[in-house]
């Protein structure tokens, strides 16, 4: 029997992007304390070498696992994509991507089992998506995407505006003909394309965000593993962490969690330059 129900659940992601899983988590999870690392200062992850980008997810691993999480959530897509597997092979707490849970959800969602996947060019080279999804239901038709274009544009605010409009549509283009019933929107950024991505590929497509099918499955692991925290024992301080301006950061969780008492601080992850 472990011992570690009232610690935290540690969320990693190469930005802010993660908190988008960490809105859900505070919906779905009211009992449970969150510990959240955003490394800003070097985000994107999603156009960075494969070698890189899990060299970052161990820096910001090893960071969590010292504030003693009972359970790791890599909240970004192209981490998952690339560092999941030796993750969790190497940790002996619970360790969840983002990945997983989405292709479940595509594959309940589908009936003509041809299924999309769009994600940073990362994501999308890893092809962690196809595998999964064909490693579950080898008959399964996966069409790809790689869209590039799509974090620059969340982040510069830029999600609801006619220019996004117009690189929404002509990149998704390659997909219209493709009759695909269900696209997984495999990224953190994309749910807040998600009228435009709906809009260019029609009503009849189902959208599933990752992210929030992710919080369903730590739900579960908490019970599985007896780790769940008690209402009587909440804590309500969860901590954010980032590796970039802890100012800029807070506007983002203020306007997007909108939570009370928000404690965020500034960490050097190894191999960072010094100011
Ligand atoms: N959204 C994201 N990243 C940004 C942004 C954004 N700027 C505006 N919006 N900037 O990601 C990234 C660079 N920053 C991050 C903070 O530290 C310094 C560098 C998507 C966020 C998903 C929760 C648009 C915006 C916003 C508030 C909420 C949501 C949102 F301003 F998309
Ligand atoms: N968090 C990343 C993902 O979900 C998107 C931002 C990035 O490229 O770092 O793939």
């Amino acid at each position: 029997m472990r011992l570690n129900n009232h610690e935290a659940i540690g969320f990693i992601d190469s930005g802010v992007g993660g908190l988008t899983v960490v809105k859900e988590a505070l919906r779905q999870l009211p009992n449970e304390r969150l510990i959240y690392l955003g490394d800003t200062a070097r985000c994107p992850y999603g156009p960075r070498p494969a070698e890189q980008v899990v060299q970052f997810t161990w820096e910001m691993t090893n960071f969590l696992l010292e504030k003693n999480i009972k359970m790791l959530v890599i909240a970004c897509n192209t981490a998952t994509a690339v560092a999941l597997e030796e993750i969790k092979e190497k940790l002996d707490i619970p360790v969840v991507g983002v990945i997983l849970p989405g292709t479940r959800a595509a594959l309940k969602a589908t009936q003509n089992n041809r299924i999309g996947v769009i994600g940073t060019v990362g994501t999308i080279k890893s092809e962690a998506y196809k595998n999964a999804l064909k490693g579950k239901a080898p008959k399964t038709t996966v069409v790809s995407l790689a869209c590039p274009k799509f974090v620059p544009l969340v982040e510069s605010n830029e999600f609801g505006s006619s220019v996004a409009k117009k690189v929404v549509s002509e990149t998704l283009n390659p997909l219209q003909l493709k009759k695909l019933d269900t696209l997984i929107l495999g990224c953190t950024h994309y749910p807040l394309l998600r009228p435009l991505i709906q809009n260019v590929m029609g009503s009849h497509v189902k959208l599933i965000d990752s992210g929030a099918e992710t919080v369903s499955e730590v739900s579960m692991l908490l019970d599985y593993f007896d780790i769940a925290n008690s209402p009587d024992y909440k804590n309500e301080v969860n901590d954010f962490y980032t590796t970039g301006s802890p100012k800029m950061f807070k506007a983002i969780t203020d306007e997007w969690l909108a939570i009370e008492d928000i404690n965020i601080q500034q960490i050097r992850l190894g191999g960072m330059k010094h100011d």
